[in-house]
């Protein structure tokens, strides 16, 4: 007997009322006729999905406002985009940077609004965990219990009648009444189901730096991360419209119908209750909406360290172990590498910078064994590491270069950190800066913490080249880190020192950086 039977047979032993489905002669051809009454748990998975995918989608939006571009290509040139969600323009005669080229939306469509990247983030991989959550559930009690057979289409006659439907629906003819699952609209349900929900996933595991650098091969198959990212963006409007279509359809056609099964799983109640059912539900949803979009623009703090506090293991759990093997062609680096993070405009780097970084040093210090103090000289003279790279920045923005410099490894084997040691401090010359929006600590240091694992790959390494060149000013001159499997904000420039340490609690605001500590990033950059 199919597996998929015997697991039909026990579970309808379980819920005999979820699917009553039999099998008749019709015009001489067996056919399966399925009747449902909406069981509990899918009417449970119904509402979790329309909470978890709602936050998805706002927060989502909130994302796309810290790079309001699309691109086609992994090139991500300014001014190349496909579609642009921002009037800005970057000028053509001044240093601009990544951060200027950020907007704003408004906390109506946008969770939490206002700028604010690193709580969209949070939301964003929060909800996904329980979306997916409910969706593996999802999957599983469908085909348990045969549900399936309401959305997949089992024939070919299907299509023409789903054309068909589709064609008296367009000219404002509603499908026949009481059956939710007409042809047209079983299409549209299979097509998000089994098609939307899942590309969703996958473009957005491709857009994890951890991902792509450890599987470059992967992104490709959307076009690399860009790609991915508008694939993903044009599910968003995919789900939108379907969201759009889904409750017009509920709201139109046999309202309370629709209502008794959305909530009691069958049966007709009366307009007024169909009225405030509808209501309630969505009141529901809403508050939840209130709640995190207040909480997260009043106690910012709190909601990055709760929500992290699930989110972190996961993320580790998943690409903790990563490690980089990117290894793109020359032909393949990118004409135009962003800056993001201005130049110190501080004394102390202009005097460095006016003798070409002579007079600099790179310390090494905490739990070592050796404390350093290395030249630009001496870095040249040791073990060089070259690699051709893609740079992925939490706003979205990407670009492929060429990096030349010293394994971080190679420095662990000359300053021998204890055995206590935990963690690598990256501090830099600069401060953070602040934005338009009000955002970022000018009066901080910048730094950024990595664990040692990390810091042992052998592609994190201190860049003192870049394309084959002396590393630039704007991109970090005269060294920076480079870690191939995070985000861009973990990869200081202008470095000033490397600290050993057990934690990090106690430094700055105790949050692993500079970007975690001041812009709510999350912990682990790998996504
Ligand atoms: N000191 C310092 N380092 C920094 C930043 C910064 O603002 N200050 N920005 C980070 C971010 S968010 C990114 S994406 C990369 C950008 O590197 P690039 O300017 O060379 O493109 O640098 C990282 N290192
Ligand atoms: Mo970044």
């Amino acid at each position: 007997m199919p597996t998929c039977v015997k697991l039909y047979e026990f579970v309808s032993s379980i819920f005999p009322r979820c699917v009553q489905h039999f099998s008749m002669l019709y015009n001489n051809e067996r056919v399966i006729i399925v009747m449902i009454d909406f069981p509990l748990w899918l009417r449970i998975s119904h509402l979790i999905n329309v909470i978890f995918i709602t936050l998805l989608i706002r927060s989502g939006i909130e994302i796309l406002s810290a790079h309001p571009k699309l691109y086609t290509n992994d090139k991500a040139i300014d001014g190349k985009e496909w579609i642009k969600f921002s009037r800005k323009k970057m000028p053509k005669d001044k240093l601009w940077t990544s951060t200027d080229e950020e907007t704003k939306f408004s906390s109506w469509i946008a969770l939490p609004g206002r700028s604010n990247l690193g709580l969209g983030r949070h939301w964003h991989f929060f909800s996904i965990i329980f979306w997916i959550g409910n969706g593996v559930a999802y999957y599983i009690l469908i085909f348990a219990t045969g549900l399936w057979r309401t959305l997949i289409p089992t024939s070919f006659s299907f299509f023409p009648e789903a054309f068909k439907t589709m064609l008296a629906m367009a000219s404002g003819h509603l499908p026949p009444p009481g059956n939710p699952f007409d042809p047209a609209q079983q299409l549209a349900y299979a097509g998000v189901i089994f098609i939307l929900g899942p590309l969703m996933l996958l473009t957005g595991a491709a857009m994890s730096p951890a991902m792509d650098a450890r599987f470059p091969w992967y992104p490709k198959i959307f076009r690399g991360r860009q790609g991915a990212r508008s694939i993903h963006f044009l599910c968003l409007i995919g789900f939108i419209l379907f969201i759009i279509m889904h409750i017009s359809l509920v709201l139109l056609d046999n309202f309370q119908v629709n209502m008794a099964n959305i909530i009691f799983g069958g049966g007709v109640v009366s307009l007024l209750v169909a009225t405030i059912l509808f209501l309630l539900y969505f009141i529901v949803v809403i508050v939840i909406h209130v709640w995190a979009t207040e909480h997260s623009l009043r106690r910012p703090r709190q909601i990055q360290v709760g929500l992290d506090k699930v989110i972190a293991p996961v993320k580790h759990a998943l690409f903790g172990g990563a490690i980089s093997r990117q290894n793109f062609k020359e032909s393949e680096i990118s004409p135009y590498f962003r800056v993001n993070g201005r130049p110190p405009e501080t004394n102390e780097y202009k005097e460095l910078a006016k003798n070409n970084f002579s007079s600099w040093k790179l310390r090494v210090y905490g739990l070592v064994d050796k404390e350093l103090a290395l030249s630009l000289d001496d870095l040249h003279e040791m073990k060089k590491e070259t690699q051709i790279t893609e740079h992925s920045c939490i706003q979205g923005w990407t670009a492929i270069g060429k990096w030349g410099g010293v394994p971080v490894s190679f420095i662990l084997s000359l300053c021998h950190p204890k055995s206590n040691a935990k963690y690598a401090v990256f501090h830099s010359l600069a401060n953070g800066e602040r934005d338009e929006y009000g955002h970022g600590d000018p009066s901080r240091e910048f730094y950024e913490v990595i664990d040692l694992e990390l810091a042992k790959h052998h592609q994190t390494i201190l860049a003192y080249e870049m394309n084959g060149k002396p590393l630039p000013i704007e991109h970090g001159a005269p060294l920076r880190l480079r870690v191939e499997t995070q985000l861009g904000f973990k990869m200081v420039k202008w470095l000033r020192s490397i600290e050993f340490v057990e934690q990090y609690k106690t430094i700055g605001e105790g949050l692993g950086g500079y970007r975690e500590d001041v812009q709510h990033f999350g912990i682990g950059a790998s996504i």
